[in-house]
């Protein structure tokens, strides 16, 4: 089976977790546009979406899905979105997309984050994938020296400006054996806005195309 089947599969099994009525929360990404395919199908029976990118809001709105601010509803029963790695205790490296910050705004806010991955993404120790970091641009070459002082490599991803007006960095080599550490470790360099580290709040439920992660 290939990803794209993959993602299907798992963005298909995701919908199963929407609640009647719900209002839902919605990440960013390519498996997230098949979950709100899924979504577009059942639309009569949801109230509205709650979205972390422009992109995604879009993509919902073009399926006649409402898409409303998250300041107007309440804890949100579910949130669904993709990721670029996932370790054995379901902890996250997203950012891939530069929506991360929104991404974790809504994660923190849900009770309940179903995650949905291909194998690919299904790693022992996160890190291969370059860690994305949000910043403040005038605090760009500030973050990326304090970044080189803890080991990391930061690249710039020049030209990428996320819906907050931000930048990103992009860590490269790491090894996070310890990803809580490291994410609460990046959270206090000053410019920092958000790490692509869901390890705090990891995700509840991954999906491995249509296989339950244990
Ligand atoms: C998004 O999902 C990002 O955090 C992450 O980069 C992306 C993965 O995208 P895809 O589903 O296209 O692989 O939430």
């Amino acid at each position: 089976m290939d990803r794209e089947q993959q993602k299907r599969l798992a963005a298909q099994r995701a919908a199963g977790y929407v609640e009647k009525g719900s209002v839902v929360g919605v990440g960013t990404g390519s498996t997230v546009a098949y979950f709100i395919d899924e979504l577009g199908k059942m639309r009569d029976e949801i109230d509205c979406a709650v979205s972390s990118s422009e992109r995604s809001s879009e993509l919902l709105r073009e399926r006649g899905i409402r898409v409303v601010d998250l300041n107007s509803v309440g804890t949100l029963p579910l949130y669904v979105d993709g990721a670029d790695e996932c370790d054995g205790h379901k902890r996250l490296i997203k950012g891939g997309g530069a929506a991360l910050t929104r991404e974790k705004i809504i994660a923190a806010a849900s009770e309940r984050f179903v995650c949905m991955i291909d194998p690919a993404k299904r790693v022992d120790v996160l890190g291969k994938f370059p860690l994305p970091v949000e910043v403040i641009p005038m605090a760009r070459s500030h973050v990326a020296r304090e970044i080189v002082k803890r080991g990391g490599q930061p690249v710039w991803r020049d030209g990428t400006v996320t819906d907050n007006g931000n930048w990103i960095l992009d860590v490269h080599n790491l090894s996070i054996v310890d990803p809580v550490a490291l994410e609460r470790e990046y959270n206090q360099i000053v410019g920092v806005v958000c790490v692509g580290l869901f390890a705090a709040r990891p995700a509840d439920i991954v999906l491995i195309g249509d296989q339950l992660m244990a």
